[in-house]
């Protein structure tokens, strides 16, 4: 299957459409929502903020870390768009007391933190790295000392090196090593780690590494993506069995980057459902329904089928605590017949405001996804792990009076309200991000913090969402616009 035409920013609209547009940063539109019986949220639901340790640590040769495929990918010419890399990044490896001391500064209960598998694993099995682990548990240490509540992704997308040379997710043997890591730290830092994530957003990971090659590890194969999407799922199942073999009283999640597909010209241009229908199989069906129901949509087994096992299933189908949901905007989808997968990014419709990549803002397609999975797959838990956006790509500094990004999360939240009113058993919500970080591909050049950061003194300066945002975890009352 390959998927013509679709690259991580035209999945939902173009780029260069916004630039031209002048947007300071995202526009936030109120969708057809639900009008809110009250803006009320519970006492006891968890506000955070969400990081990576790829996008914040640098220090990317410390105290014997292994290399990962993105320390490869980031040094391959033209890789990232401004030349950086993630070498320095927040350098939250070293400043990880200030992290945590905005934070609590805010006023937020939680901090959603990934572990660098490389730093605990460095040749991805094997001997673990004690110094790792040390620099993990004293992040959980500084936590907690600060009353925030630690939730840890074990694989925010930085696969040990050594893994890929033999094969990476499209091997069965991955998805083995991640249960070993998984179990290993449980067993160091479950004592303390309360709250884990299993994987972060399988699907573009799949897809934007192994299919399109924006990320790591950069390959550009369609055949790999039914082994990548089988074993991810694979891990994910035996790496919450091994935590829960390791130890009780956990709650053990794995968050998904949903996105509802819509067909370019619905309904009149019917044309585009299937393609849009196809898309929606392979990006939230392949993750959401072998979780939930114990199997692949018909549209995705296909791709799968050759890696089934028998008892595979069955092992991926463990029962989550909750399920982390990510989002950012819908994705337009439009038949392309010159395309083997029939797929293509289409154009979302022409007044859509749109965010920084291009992307349509459209806070209905997180209730649309909220309403799926309550309607859909049993109404689990669910944290909103991920949602915020990007002010525009700029490689000057942050925008500090960032009312388009309140205006955002004010839309967002709005639709999170409307879930939870409409039975959506909703805990919680991560601001993506804390602090201004490494984007991937797009290095330094995208800024979704709500803190900044000087790059050349590692200095943060709170925004004005940052006291926007702590005035709402205090509160839980969302403001009006
Ligand atoms: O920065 C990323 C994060 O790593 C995964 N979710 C989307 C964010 C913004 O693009």
């Amino acid at each position: 299957m390959t998927m013509t035409g679709i690259t991580r920013r035209r999945l939902g609209g173009v780029a260069a459409g916004a630039a031209a547009a002048g947007l300071a940063g995202c526009a936030a539109k109120t969708g057809p929502l639900p009008v809110l019986k009250d803006r009320q949220f519970p006492a006891d639901f968890t506000w955070g903020a969400a990081s990576a340790a790829y996008q914040t640590e640098g220090s990317t040769e410390a105290d014997g870390r292994g290399r990962s495929i993105w320390d490869e990918f980031a040094a391959r010419p033209g890789a990232i768009i401004d030349g950086s890399d993630a070498t320095t990044a927040c350098d939250s490896y070293r400043r990880y007391t200030e992290d945590a001391d905005l934070v609590a500064g805010a006023g937020l209960k939680a901090y959603r933190f990934s572990i660098a598998w490389p730093r605990i694993f460095p040749d991805g099995a094997g001997a673990l790295n004690e110094a790792g682990v040390d620099y993990y548990s004293r992040l959980v240490d500084a936590l907690l000392d600060r009353g925030v509540s630690p939730f840890a992704t074990l694989f925010h997308w930085d696969l040990p090196l050594a893994l890929q040379e033999k094969g990476g997710w499209a091997a069965r043997d991955t998805a083995l090593r991640l249960a070993d890591y998984a179990a290993a730290i449980t067993a160091r830092l479950g004592d303390r780690v309360k709250n884990f994530i299993v994987l972060n957003e399988a699907a573009v990971h799949a897809v934007l590494g192994h299919v399109l090659g924006e990320h790591a590890p950069g390959l550009k194969d369609a055949a790999l993506l039914g082994p990548v999407i089988h074993h991810l799922n694979l891990g994910q199942g035996l790496s919450v069995a091994a935590m829960r073999a390791a130890q009780g009283g956990l709650s053990i999640g794995t968050t998904m980057a949903l996105q509802p597909a819509r067909p370019q010209g619905a309904p009149l241009a019917f044309w585009n459902r299937p393609a849009a229908d196809g898309f929606d199989a392979l990006w939230n069906g392949a993750f959401l329904d072998p979780l939930f129901k114990g199997a692949y949509p018909a549209a995705a087994l296909a791709m799968v089928e050759p890696m089934l096992q028998e008892g595979d299933l069955t092992l991926i189908r463990q029962p989550v605590d909750f399920l982390g949901v990510n989002y950012y905007s819908p994705t337009t989808i439009r038949l392309d017949l010159s395309s083997p997968s029939r797929i293509a990014a289409g154009e979302p419709p022409a007044a859509a405001p749109r965010d920084a990549f291009g992307r349509e803002i459209d806070p209905s397609g997180l209730l649309d996804m909220l309403t799926r999975v309550r309607e859909s797959y049993g109404n689990p838990v669910v944290y909103i792990t991920e949602n915020g956006c990007s002010d525009a790509f700029s490689d000057g500094p942050a925008v500090l009076d960032d009312g388009f990004r309140i205006n955002y999360l004010r839309a967002h939240l709005e639709a999170v309200k409307a879930a939870m009113e409409a039975g959506s058993r909703i805990a919680g919500f991560f601001h993506w991000t804390l602090i201004d970080n490494w984007e991937w591909a797009l290095g330094y050049r995208s800024k979704f913090g709500l803190v900044a950061m000087d790059r050349t003194t590692g200095a943060r300066t709170p925004k004005a969402s940052y006291v926007w945002y702590a005035g709402l975890a205090a509160s839980g009352l969302l403001d009006e616009a």
